[in-house]
């Protein structure tokens, strides 16, 4: 087995089929949500971010997982991260459906820590896919997690997280009482919108079709006046 150090001369090697199934999945995701918005219809995406780890968090996690580099592709499951936030708890759940029924990738894992918070409070929903690429060299498989949270959950863990850079995961006990207290409030808060939520889908979906109406219109009256100018009357039309 190599070194970390032999690896580290390849990233960019190693991580370019990373970097393109993090962008397809991006891609792929986010028209869901346009598919959605199109038809009018309440999108359980509300948007979606990706990365690829970055190098030291990889080389920091094969240290603490002890994972080789002849098992860093099976074994690290979330080298290519993407990441859905949805507005209600019930959307997580309707992703995952939709994730299922895909025919491009293929689920290996589920976790879920929306109904089974861990002991920090962070809640999510996470997916390890097998993804296949399609490369130069033919098709390769890759290992990709897709978390799928609400916005009221990404807003903990967003937090959490730069705390627990800060403090190394040694955090005071007061603070990790605190934290644990807010992740709760921020669930009390998801749950009170679910609550409420047919009456938000409806207003937003009023909404989506007021903007839908007044943007179609727009562009007839620009078509119109496109074809206006065109006239050899009103000065257009070929010179
Ligand atoms: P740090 O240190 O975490 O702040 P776009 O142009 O919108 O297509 P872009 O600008 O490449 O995409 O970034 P995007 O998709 O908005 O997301 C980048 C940031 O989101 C990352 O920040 C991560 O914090 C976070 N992120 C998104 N998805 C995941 C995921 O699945 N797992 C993890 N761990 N983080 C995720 P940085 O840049 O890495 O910096
Ligand atoms: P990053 O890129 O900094 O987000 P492990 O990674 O060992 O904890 P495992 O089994 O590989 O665990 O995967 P798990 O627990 O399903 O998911 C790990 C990822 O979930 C983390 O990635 C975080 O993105 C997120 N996560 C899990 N627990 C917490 C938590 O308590 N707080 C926050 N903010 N995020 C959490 P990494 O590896 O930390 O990398």
């Amino acid at each position: 087995m190599g070194s970390v150090f032999e690896l580290v001369e390849n990233w960019q090697h190693f991580l370019l089929p990373y970097e393109q199934a993090v962008n397809e999945l991006k891609v792929k995701l986010r028209g869901m949500r346009k598919q959605f918005q199109d038809q009018a219809r309440h999108s359980p995406i509300e948007f979606v971010t990706g990365r690829v780890k970055p190098v030291d968090s990889i080389k920091e996690k094969m240290v603490r997982r002890h994972v080789s580099e002849d098992r860093l592709e099976k074994d690290m499951q979330d080298i290519a991260g993407v990441r859905i936030m949805c507005q209600f708890v019930e959307d997580i759940y309707a992703v995952v459906d939709l994730l299922r029924q895909r025919t491009d990738m293929q689920i290996l894992e589920e976790r879920d820590y929306v109904t089974n918070a861990k002991p920090s409070g962070y809640r999510s929903y996470h997916i390890v896919i097998e993804y296949p690429l399609q490369l130069v060299t033919g098709e390769k498989k890759i290992l990709a997690e897709i978390q799928v949270r609400t916005l009221a959950m990404n807003f903990w863990a967003t937090v959490e997280h730069s705390l627990n850079y800060k403090y190394q995961g040694e955090f005071p006990e007061e603070l990790s009482a605190r934290l644990q207290r807010a992740g709760e409030a921020a669930f009390k808060l998801d749950e009170e919108m679910s609550e409420i939520r047919e009456e938000i889908k409806e207003a937003q979906s009023m909404f989506s079709y007021r903007k839908k109406a007044a943007w179609e219109s727009n562009e007839k009256r620009d078509q119109e006046n496109d074809n206006d100018l065109e006239r050899p009357d009103r000065g257009g039309g070929a010179q």
